[in-house]
């Protein structure tokens, strides 16, 4: 199974659990787009992501017969240039969803978008995944446009959006999103144990 519904846990919540990674190179913006959603902040400045931090956050939801829904999201934040395979591999495990995300800026994490789809699908075969074309508030600097994402967005049959958490365009309707698609799919078997 999925997802984790065994009762209460320590902090008294009984709802939805769902564990989601953020995938993509140094400095495409994976943990600002999860700060910007988490406590709605940004800074210019990079600090790069040293080994793995998490945030967990509840994003309402209306399910399918319109009823709302918490659905906890335990985010995962890993930093890019972490290239021990066996460590991305246990970071991604038991995932229900991954956010992949590339820099417009930078046409490298773009090529590199195929090589994380693929490690993820690896290790988690039936999970979800959204791409992230983040970065989109530096319009003079793009140098991927939207086409190419669009193409990804049909080889890895998964949602696009084009974001940026320097202006906060799209974040939430990421997470919502993913909060929404985990929920839909909680049912179906994507392998490991929540963690
Ligand atoms: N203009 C702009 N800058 C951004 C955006 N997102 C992130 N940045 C900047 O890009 C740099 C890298 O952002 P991070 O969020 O640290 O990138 P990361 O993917 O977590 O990098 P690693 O932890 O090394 O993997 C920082 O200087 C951010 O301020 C964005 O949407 N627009
Ligand atoms: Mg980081």
């Amino acid at each position: 199974m999925n997802e984790t519904t065994t009762g209460t846990d320590a902090e008294g919540f009984d709802g939805f659990k769902f564990r989601v990674v953020l995938l993509g190179e140094a400095t495409v913006g994976k943990t600002s787009l999860l700060r910007r959603y988490t406590e709605n902040s940004f800074d210019e400045e990079y600090k790069q992501t040293i080994g793995t931090t998490f945030a967990s956050t509840d994003v309402n939801i209306t399910d399918d017969k319109g009823t709302n829904r918490v659905v906890r999201l335990v985010i995962w934040d890993m930093g890019g240039q972490a290239t021990y395979k066996e460590l991305r591999r246990q970071y991604m495990k038991g995932a229900s969803a991954a956010i992949i995300v590339y820099d417009v800026t930078q046409p490298e994490s773009f090529m590199a978008m195929n090589t994380w789809y693929q490690s993820f699908r690896e290790v988690c075969p039936n999970s979800i995944a959204i791409i992230c074309a983040n970065k989109v508030d530096l319009q003079g600097k793009r140098m991927v446009p939207v086409e190419p994402g669009q193409m990804l967005r049909d080889w890895f049959q998964a949602a696009y959006y084009e974001t940026s958490a320097k202006t906060g365009d799209n974040v939430n309707e990421v997470f919502t999103r993913v909060a929404e698609e985990v929920f839909r799919s909680r049912n179906s078997d994507s392998g490991a144990p929540q963690m």
